[in-house]
């Protein structure tokens, strides 16, 4: 663990992440209004158990105490998220909620009365439910400047204190899980709308960042990004054409978000592939989206195979896969032998090192966070204690790899556990435990896991380390 540790610089950044709509509750308190995820959860059906985001941890109330938790495990910085409707209730600056701002400026300031410090998503997929019903949400354009307006306020109320801005967490998922499967809010199935919807994420990201770069980035200076999410995909054979089949998957998953910001358009396979139903950018456009990050924000969870798709292979289409297989012509696959966690998700670290180096190679070595890494198990209570070998072994594996991709030249400058606790995970509820700490959501008690224990240990080598560096 001490060589682990050795591995990263000592400006390193760790942290843990959450989300607004996940942890917070108090989803009709003070104020708040309903946002695209309030409504899903209320269809029988959409959500496992019929959970809601009602209650969850109660962070709202728990803030604090959850700040500590972060003391005790010794990380340096908090990424969570603004809910949109928490802060304006109908999603325009018409219906501005000071207990919203109030909320966030005490999670702020109690981030940095105890140095952690604050990495802000602007949007984790709660869209104030007002502008779904107004102008159907992401399928409009009209939501663009909403966006920007929104994100202003934000840097207006916080941008003295947070430097650190995410615009968008996933817009892939947004697009495929809650527009192409249905899976997710607003629970659309389409092959034409995660395209549209992506389209408006990105301008609405692009619009933001401007909105930053004009009018806030030059007193407050901070820096600003998106964060998107990608698996990594390995040729299933030594083939040209698997080869070909895993370049064209990770160009659907992760350079249709990526390449229109670092190299200005979709990817060439998409054009192809998709034909009209892509939409295009205007020139303006192109130039504003252009060089609007400045780092990658990168969630990576699993690995997958990928191969060429023959024609009796009907793809697939199922939550987690990398969408719009069809659109791909490619067939994905695992390993047998690759361990899963609860999510059925492949433990495959290598996959994370290959994924890390495939960005550095194809946007030129940006300055890369992992604002996501993690993993759902079955953990359970005993006698005060959860012992989630599963987990630490986890982590212990997918550091290892980034330490491995630092050591290759990958210009890794951060890494984000998901998740600081238990929470609502999406349509499968509270069924799965992504957390650092165990929480019980009868009395909303906080545990700490043996994987927390493991982080702090992690975390005060890598401090000792700094001050044995600042002696020398
Ligand atoms: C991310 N997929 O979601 C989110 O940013 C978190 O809010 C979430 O809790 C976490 O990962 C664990 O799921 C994803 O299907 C959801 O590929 C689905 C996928 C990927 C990420």
């Amino acid at each position: 663990m001490t060589s682990l540790a050795n591995r990263f610089p000592p400006e390193f950044l760790w942290g843990t992440a959450t989300s607004a709509y996940q942890i917070e509750g108090a989803a009709s308190v003070d104020g708040r209004g309903p946002s695209i995820w309030d409504t899903f959860c209320r269809t029988e059906g959409n959500v496992l158990n019929g959970d809601t985001g009602d209650i969850a941890c109660d962070h709202y109330h728990r803030f604090e105490e959850d700040v500590q938790l972060m003391v005790a495990m010794g990380v340096k910085a908090y990424r969570f998220s603004i809910s949109w409707s928490r802060v304006l209730p109908d999603g325009t600056l018409d219906s501005l909620n000071q207990a919203g701002i109030d909320f966030y400026n005490r999670l702020i300031d109690c981030c940095l009365k105890h140095d952690i410090t604050p990495w802000v998503t602007i949007y984790h997929w709660d869209l104030p439910d007002a502008l779904e019903v107004k102008y159907g949400g992401w399928l409009s354009n009209e939501v663009v400047p909403l966006f920007a307006d929104y994100a202003a306020l934000c840097f207006d109320s916080f941008g003295d204190r947070v430097k650190n801005w995410i615009t968008l967490n996933e817009p892939w998922v947004a697009a495929v899980l809650g527009y192409g499967q249905g899976v997710f809010a607003p629970g659309h199935c389409s092959n034409v709308e995660p395209y549209v919807a992506a389209h408006n994420l990105l301008l609405a990201h692009a619009h933001a960042v401007e909105r930053y770069r004009v009018d806030y980035q030059p007193s407050q200076h901070g820096i600003i990004g998106i964060t998107n999410n990608c698996d990594w995909r390995e040729p299933l054979t030594d083939s040209e054409e698997d080869r070909q089949a895993a370049e064209v998957a990770l160009e659907f998953f992760l350079g249709w978000f990526a390449d229109p910001i670092y190299l200005g358009d979709y990817p060439q396979c998409m054009r192809a592939n998709v034909g009209k139903r892509l939409p295009k950018f205007s020139e303006e456009e192109q130039a504003l989206l252009k060089g609007s990050s400045d780092f990658f924000g990168l969630n990576h969870y699993t690995t997958m195979y990928a191969a060429k798709q023959h024609a009796d292979d009907p793809g697939q289409s199922v939550y987690g896969n990398g969408g719009l297989s069809e659109d791909q012509g490619v067939s994905l696959s695992v390993d047998e032998s690759w361990p899963k966690t609860s999510m059925q998700w492949a433990v495959v670290p290598w996959g994370c090192r290959k994924l890390l180096e495939w960005i550095s190679k194809r946007y030129d070595n940006p300055p890369l966070y992992i604002t996501e890494n993690g993993c759902a198990y079955d953990d359970e209570l005993e006698s005060g204690q959860v012992i989630d070998e599963e987990r630490t072994e986890f982590y212990a594996q997918y550091i290892n790899e980034c330490a491995n991709a630092l050591e290759n030249g990958v210009n890794l400058q951060g890494y984000f556990a998901w998740s600081l606790l238990d929470n609502f995970e999406w349509a499968m509820g509270y069924s799965k435990r992504f957390g650092l700490h165990y929480v019980d959501f009868e009395t909303g008690e906080r545990t700490p896991k043996e994987s927390a224990k493991w982080f702090a240990r992690l975390l005060s080598q890598e401090s000792s380390k700094k001050v044995v560096g600042s002696a020398a």
